[in-house]
């Protein structure tokens, strides 16, 4: 029998095999022969041409099928860049020269919140990977380039199969001159419940050795006890510390006196005194309005030491002129997205905003041809996402009522279609207000937001409104996110839940007191390194046991992914978010100096048992594959 093995391994037959063979292909004594890489991915190829991809469901096709030209830059060298800067001034000085800048700085998001607010946080690492050596040759200006943390981990992982460090790691090589920045949720890390503070350390530790210069740290209810164990795990390493002040509310409006000018400068201080290198301004719903931000920077120019970066989200339009207001003011460091992913529920445009400047005293050394080139490749790699696309959604005034972050405003929406409530969208939004105020005027952004998102549609849903579920005393399952924040298991809020609120929802369960990560068990690593070495059948590297401890089992299902196809991020993403077409061929680069040239020819008509044949060629020779027919 083994020499039958043998001769139809495919691995033999397709002639990727090396003298080491038998060596390397012990499975070969195994009864059950583990498939080679090239029949793994036509398996995952010929599942999606026979039944679609899970991940795109009944959603239309992409509007592009066409790989993308990119820029050849290999004449163009390699300049030094922020990065370069912070090496050789080390954290301190280089904060410092941060804020002896002249030109106001940029950071670009596309890479990660703009992708994240527009397209469900969909773009592969495929794509990024191809337009990377442009950032690094043409935009070394850049202060950093945000492209890891968020909703990134989950959803490379959950949708996309592919490992959020890989991406780091390949990114990284292709960048080595400008800093990298990532969006940490402090202890809830890059999670949605606070985790217990040796792994909320792990991440940190491992996500700095992985290359992440500047870590972006927000507490979603801007409780600063919740930052501390992340902030000292950024101070220990050489990466910078930003953190964060979440905004909410009008410090215009008089009448809205909860989160004021003077809130904002007290928590800017407490974070200054608690180690911060430089302050963020996290508006991550876009309310920051125009003369708000020139009033705030101006505020914490006065009061703060460090330097300051504002964030914003451009859903109620006119975001781009909070940014050049605060320009005005001295601040040092924006967000922006470039142009072809900017604008909505995504940031600002930096093409435009940086040429607006031209000509000021904060005029940036960006070049603009740079930007419109760079941007140019970001709006044809968007064609292979339409798919992920949301229909016009664009916010009214009601934006300063509710309050919804730009990442999860069209997020809800689809959650709302989802569950047959689209054309209840208004009143989906009114109640995200309400649900708000029931809660006490809450900061709200991941996971805070998802609770008040949750709850929205849960009473939506249930045709009942805040006031009435206050009314009755009836038994409701509520959303797993709303107990989570109402018990405590988020943080604390200054103050407290209003207690009659809190009492409704938990019903007999009794609230946490202090900090969550102070009563959560140590992650048990030890115990995560044996089940993670028999799911991947190899010792694990602590990245896969980060991966685990925060997403147990969509890092179960992302392994299980790999056991069966492989490694799909190779494919383009067009093959891998829909096939291929009849006749068409593609060249698949599964390692330095091994190519797959994959053909597909044909689908055959049913067999009796419900599959059906594949038909290839692979490397110019025929194959085919088995599936069964679900569609
Ligand atoms: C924010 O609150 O500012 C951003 C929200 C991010 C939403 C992410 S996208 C994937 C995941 N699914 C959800 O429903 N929420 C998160
Ligand atoms: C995230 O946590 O992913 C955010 O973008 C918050 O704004
Ligand atoms: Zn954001």
């Amino acid at each position: 029998p083994f020499l039958i093995r043998l001769v139809t391994d495919p691995v033999f037959l397709a002639g990727e095999c090396t003298t080491r063979f038998i060596d390397d292909t012990p499975e070969l004594f195994d009864f059950v022969p583990r498939r080679d890489r090239a029949t793994r991915l036509l398996q995952y190829i010929s599942e999606v041409i026979v039944n679609g991809s899970p991940i795109v469901g009944d959603k239309l096709p992409s509007l592009r099928r066409t790989p993308v030209v990119v820029p050849d830059l290999d004449e163009c060298p390699l300049p030094k860049g922020t990065r370069d800067r912070l090496k050789e001034l080390g954290v301190e000085g280089f904060a410092r020269w941060v804020k002896e800048q002249k030109p106001l700085l940029w950071t670009d998001t596309t890479m990660r919140d703009a992708h994240q607010s527009l397209l469900a946080t969909r773009f592969r690492t495929f794509d990024l990977c191809q337009i990377a050596d442009a950032y690094a040759r043409l935009l070394p200006e850049l202060f950093s380039i945000e492209m890891w943390g968020g909703a990134t981990f989950d959803t490379s992982m959950r949708f996309l199969k592919e490992s959020p460090w890989k991406r780091l790691e390949l990114l990284r090589e292709k960048i080595p001159n400008i800093l990298f920045q990532m969006l940490l949720r402090a202890s809830s890390a890059m999670g949605y419940a606070n985790y217990p503070d040796n792994l909320v350390e792990l991440c940190v530790r491992e996500a700095a050795d992985a290359g992440i210069d500047v870590f972006r740290i927000f507490d979603a209810l801007n409780w600063t006890p919740n930052m501390r164990v992340a902030m000292e795990a950024v101070q220990k390493t050489d990466a910078i510390c930003e953190a964060a002040i979440c905004y909410s509310g009008d410090i215009l409006d008089p009448a809205r006196s909860k989160y004021d000018l003077k809130y904002y400068v007290m928590l800017a201080k407490e974070l200054e005194q608690m180690g911060a290198h430089i302050l963020a301004i996290k508006d991550m719903a876009g309310l920051c309005k125009p003369h708000a931000a020139e009033m705030l920077v101006k505020a914490l120019r006065d009061e703060v030491d460090l330097p300051i970066h504002f964030h914003t989200h451009d859903t109620g339009g006119v975001q781009a002129s909070a940014i050049l207001n605060a320009a005005e003011m001295g601040l040092d460091i924006a967000d922006g997205a470039l142009a072809a992913m900017s604008g909505g529920t995504s940031q600002p445009n930096l093409n435009t905003m940086v040429e607006g400047l031209r000509f000021t005293p904060r005029a940036s050394t960006l070049s603009s041809e740079a930007l419109d080139r760079i941007s140019d490749y970001w709006r044809e790699a968007r064609e292979f996402y339409s798919a992920f696309e949301s229909p016009t959604l664009a916010a009214g005034a009601d934006l300063y009522q509710h309050e919804m972050p730009g990442g999860q405003y069209t997020n809800l929406f689809q959650q709302a279609h989802a569950l047959g409530l689209s054309s209840q969208w208004a009143k989906v939004c009114k109640v995200y207000a309400d649900v708000n105020q029931l809660f006490g005027d809450i900061v709200k952004v991941t996971p805070t937001s998802k609770a008040v998102g949750d709850m929205a549609l849960f009473l939506v849903a249930h045709d009942m409104s805040c006031a009435e579920l206050m009314e009755s005393d009836r038994e409701l399952a509520f959303p797993r996110s709303v107990l989570d924040l109402l018990s405590g298991r988020m943080g604390q809020v200054e103050g407290g839940f209003p207690t009659k609120v809190r009492d409704r929802i938990l019903r007999d369960e009794k609230p946490l007191e202090g900090r969550p990560g102070e009563s959560l068990p140590p992650a048990d690593l030890n115990d995560a390194k044996e089940k993670v070495a028999k799911m991947i059948d190899r010792e694990p590297t602590q990245q896969e046991i980060v991966a685990y401890l925060m997403y147990p089992q969509v890092f179960e299902q992302y392994a299980a992914h790999w056991e069966q196809y492989s490694d799909t991020s190779l494919l383009p993403t067009p093959v891998f978010l829909h096939g291929m077409d009849a006749g068409e061929e593609i060249s698949v680069v599964i390692e330095p100096g091994k190519t797959l040239i994959i053909k597909f020819l044909t689908v055959g008509d049913p067999h009796a048992d419900g599959t059906r044949s594949v038909f290839f060629e692979l490397n110019g020779h025929p194959r085919d594959v088995t599936v069964h027919d679900r569609s």
